[in-house]
């Protein structure tokens, strides 16, 4: 591989957090977006692919990704920590808010190339894990769906609880 295609995934950093369109990045950087119910483990996801321990902030408590927080790898590429959905703690209006900050998002961005959908592996996908999934399918945004949390059921129950988020 040619040099300069190199990852180097040692060089990341949080760039900016964002409301809204006027405060994204103003280049042709290609991005990949984090999706998924509020909890699920999309900040920690972020964590795992670039091996650090705290570069997108986690919680305990859903909730805790308010903004769309823009990550710069290595001058190469973005990924985008979206505010989960699905959080009942809050109110309408400002559920009403991140709902249209994540849908500004994926509808209007050319720099999106695809979108991680994340679900966790325990449960079935929520009505919000489908309508997301939905959303995405209707309006031609390539995505990938990954499973979180296996770690927390019994690996001999991986592949039934798998076909049944495939089923979905
Ligand atoms: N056991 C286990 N815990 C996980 C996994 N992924 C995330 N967690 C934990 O789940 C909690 C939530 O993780 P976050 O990464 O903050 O979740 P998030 O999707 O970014 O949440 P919001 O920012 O609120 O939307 C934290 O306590 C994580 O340590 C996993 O694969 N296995
Ligand atoms: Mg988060």
């Amino acid at each position: 591989m040619a040099e300069e295609q190199v990852l180097n995934t040692h060089n990341a950093e949080i760039l900016l957090s964002a409301a809204n369109k006027s405060h994204y990045p103003q280049d042709d950087l290609p991005e990949v977006a984090l999706a998924g119910r509020s909890n699920v483990g999309k900040s920690s996801f972020i964590n795992t692919l670039l091996g650090r321990k705290n570069l997108a902030r986690t919680s305990g408590k859903p909730g805790k990704t308010q903004l769309l927080n823009f990550y710069n790898i290595d001058d190469k590429l973005r990924f985008v920590d979206v505010p989960g959905y699905g959080y009942a703690r809050v109110s309408k209006k400002e559920r009403a808010k991140w709902g249209k900050m994540i849908e500004e998002y994926l509808v209007t961005r050319d720099n999106l190339r695809v979108v991680v959908s994340l679900v966790d592996l325990r449960h079935e996908p929520t009505q919000d894990d489908i309508q997301m999934y939905e959303f995405l399918k209707y309006y031609e945004i390539p995505v990938i769906v990954v499973a979180t949390k296996a770690d927390k059921i019994p690996r001999g129950k991986w592949n039934k609880h798998e076909s049944i988020i495939k089923k979905n």
